[in-house]
């Protein structure tokens, strides 16, 4: 028996909660969390909204409004999701709250006391026209590991990689769509290479057997590159604010703060319960279980910097485990809030009102635990109809629907015990053990399968016994089956709990049965015989083909309005020839030299390494792009368009940019890097 302190991750408020969320991060944690208080382990489960940091501050301009207006619209939706589809937490808190404030700012200030900071000034990227520093996601660029054209400030989405702002080819602002400048700046940064060599290392490689392999790998790998000193603090107006003097415009780095609001939420649930010291047992006594459930993005922060401030601050526990899932993609395509290709929670509910655990189910089956997954529309309703409804609600279905019509619902009693009614009691008692061992070892999926082979062991059971055919040659029999299918039902009622907890409500309710715990499954016997049971309903029912269609329909909809939305097109130019096209010698060359044309404002002259040679090339992006921010750039050549003297620079080529109707610029580079002199057509 053990002390555990669960976490999920806390979702940015920065809009409305999607399946990839669920599946990610809180079904998996919900599942472990139910499991624990059924079994009467001692847990709190913490969760609460990340309402610092970039993605708010450009959500809330998107909509404009401020960014206090905007968490407190996308925590309200998000909180009533996660209770809508019955996520259990203790507590559901949020980082723009005065305890969380006054929790991290202390978190820092004892850091900076204990001399753990190096304070350093440097250069950083500064939008002259907005008047603002670029933290993060207010830069992008191209990946300098992959050529992703729309890398972030502080990572690549496309391969993973986590990334500086002075890391990007070609940074642009978010904010002006200008290249940004340089300019000097001073923050607090956690000294990882030396944690690294003291204790970090050590502590990673002692979890290398019991953390899941895809989170120890990703560990593994940021260890072998050698780690950096990390930046605690951003130049932002919006966050926790840095407890220093001399230091106004600067607050915490939101990856700083956000994990701090595990510790703040603790807090506020032990004020909630009226014993505020409460929450420090969980998070100073050295056998509590810290267990943190997040998505695979989110890796790096909790196995490394979280536990790199939580063991400078020296009060807190590390944590045990952080079980991670990869990424559900949807219908074969990465989901995306600002393509609008997701499923979110609230409009599930609008299309399937009270099919919530019908969701939890189709995600715990398909969770992407060792690799990304795909949601599809047609899985969902076949997992529906032919496990929800044929396995598991049909039983239920046939022993409740029996019982009723023998005995008018009064529970019969088991007589004289049969083989097969032997191994199915077998197969009773073996189950909680087997799948709260998966639960146990975050194996939900495995875990969920048992629990459904439970289910499929009953309907054997009733086809091989065939009860409805002896009823009258042999009416004891018949007592003794629907008695043991009884049992069962019961038991699954209990066991699902954690999976499909308002269907196990239903499904109790039924019964008449009280215990939800795992204890009260080792004596058996939980309906007893005489007792009289409801009128049975169906716990699941089939979902039609124009149900789902619909459902297709409607995030292909959403795929198309995505695509025109307020952009204003040029017209289509008139025909030309295939053979037209062909005259032209369209490569990929990489940009290796780019110096400013004297002079003007709009001109760059660049070397483009071709393939075939290197050439001069003068290009009108000079407002767009500095030069040394280009080098390395893959682009799009026009090769053989006329040399050109332009400036008294002899230009050969043209490069190819995108431009869309509010003049932004873009390059056109290959997705993936090719060599030059690659040929387009
Ligand atoms: N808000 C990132 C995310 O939602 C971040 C998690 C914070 S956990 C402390 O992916
Ligand atoms: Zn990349």
């Amino acid at each position: 028996m053990s002390r555990h302190l669960v976490t999920a991750a806390l979702p940015y408020a920065n809009g409305p909660v999607h399946i990839g969320h669920l599946a990610g991060a809180y079904l998996p944690s919900d599942i472990y969390v139910r499991y624990l208080r059924a079994n009467r382990e001692e847990v709190v489960f913490i969760c609460g909204s990340d309402e610092h940091g970039v993605p708010i501050t450009i959500r809330a301009k998107k909509e404009g409004i401020t960014p206090q207006a905007a968490v407190d619209k996308y925590h309200a939706i998000i909180k009533q999701s996660f209770a809508d589809f019955g996520i259990s937490f203790d507590i559901y808190h949020r980082t723009s709250d005065p305890i969380h404030h006054r929790t991290a700012a202390d978190f820092f200030t004892k850091l900076y006391d204990q001399h753990e900071f190096i304070e350093e000034e440097s250069e950083q990227y500064y939008d002259e026209e907005a008047g603002m520093f670029l933290a993060d996601r207010y830069i992008t660029g191209t990946c300098p590991n992959c050529n992703n054209p729309g890398a972030y400030g502080d990572q690549c989405e496309k391969c993973g990689k986590s990334l500086s702002p002075r890391e990007l080819i070609a940074p642009q602002s978010q904010l002006s769509g200008k290249a940004p400048v340089l300019r000097k700046t001073k923050h607090w940064y956690l000294p990882l290479d030396r944690y690294q060599k003291e204790w970090l290392e050590k502590w990673i490689l002692s979890h290398k057997d019991d953390w899941k392999v895809n989170v120890f790998g990703q560990c593994k790998s940021w260890l072998d590159q050698g780690l950096q000193p990390r930046a605690v603090t951003r130049d932002l107006d919006w966050g926790v604010p840095v407890p220093l003097p001399d230091s106004t415009g600067k607050v915490l780095y939101v990856w700083f703060d956000a994990p701090i609001g595990y510790i703040s939420a603790t807090k506020a649930l032990f004020e909630q319960r009226q014993d505020p010291d409460g929450w420090e047992k969980y998070w100073k006594q050295p056998d509590t279980k810290l267990i943190h459930f997040i998505g695979k993005d989110n890796i790096v922060f909790h196995c490394i910097i979280f536990p790199a401030m939580l063991k400078a601050h020296g009060d807190f526990v590390l944590p045990t485990n952080v079980p991670s899932n990869e990424f559900l993609n949807l219908e074969g395509d990465k989901i995306s809030t600002s393509r609008n290709w997701a499923v979110w929670l609230h409009e599930y509910l609008v299309e399937f009102p009270e099919k919530q655990d019908v969701l939890r189910y189709v995600l715990c089956a398909t969770a992407p635990e060792t690799k990304d997954n795909d949601f599809t529309w047609k899985d969902f309703q076949s997992r529906n109809n032919s496990e929800l409804v044929a396995i598991l609600g049909n039983f239920v279905n046939r022993t409740l629907v029996l019982i009723q019509k023998y005995y008018e619902g009064k529970v019969p009693a088991t007589g004289q015990l049969h083989p097969s009614d032997e191994q199915c009691i077998a197969a009773m008692k073996a189950a909680p053990g087997k799948i709260g061992a998966s639960i146990r070892a975050f194996k939900f999926r495995d875990a969920l399968f048992d629990l459904m082979d439970l289910a499929r062991t009953g309907n054997k059971y009733l086809a091989d016994n065939e009860p409805w055919k002896l009823q009258a040659s042999d009416p004891k029999r018949v007592e003794t089956i629907l008695a043991v299918s009884l049992e069962l039902t019961a038991q699954l009622a209990i066991l699902m709990e954690p999976f499909l907890p308002f269907t196990a409500k239903k499904l109790r309710g039924m019964l008449g049965l009280e215990a939800t715990d795992w204890k009260a499954l080792e004596n058996g016997a939980l309906v007893l015989p005489g007792h009289t049971l409801s009128e049975p309903t169906l716990l699941f029912d089939k979902i039609e083909d124009d149900v789902i269609a619909r459902q297709v329909e409607k995030l292909a909809a959403s795929k198309a309005a995505n695509d025109v939305k307020a952009i204003v097109f040029e017209p289509q130019k008139p025909a030309t020839t295939f053979d037209d096209f062909q005259k032209m010698d369209i490569r990929i060359g990489t940009i290796v030299a780019a110096e400013r044309v004297p002079k003007t404002d709009k001109l760059l002259k660049l070397t483009i390494e071709t393939g075939i040679d290197q050439r001069t090339v003068v290009s009108g992006i000079a407002g767009h792009y500095e030069p040394e921010q280009i080098i390395g750039q893959q682009v799009t050549l026009l090769a053989n368009l006329e040399p050109r003297k332009i400036k008294g620079i002899e230009s050969k080529g043209m490069i190819l940019m995108a431009e869309n109707s509010d003049g932004r610029l873009s390059f056109v580079a290959p997705i993936q890097p090719i060599s030059n002199g690659s040929t387009v057509r």
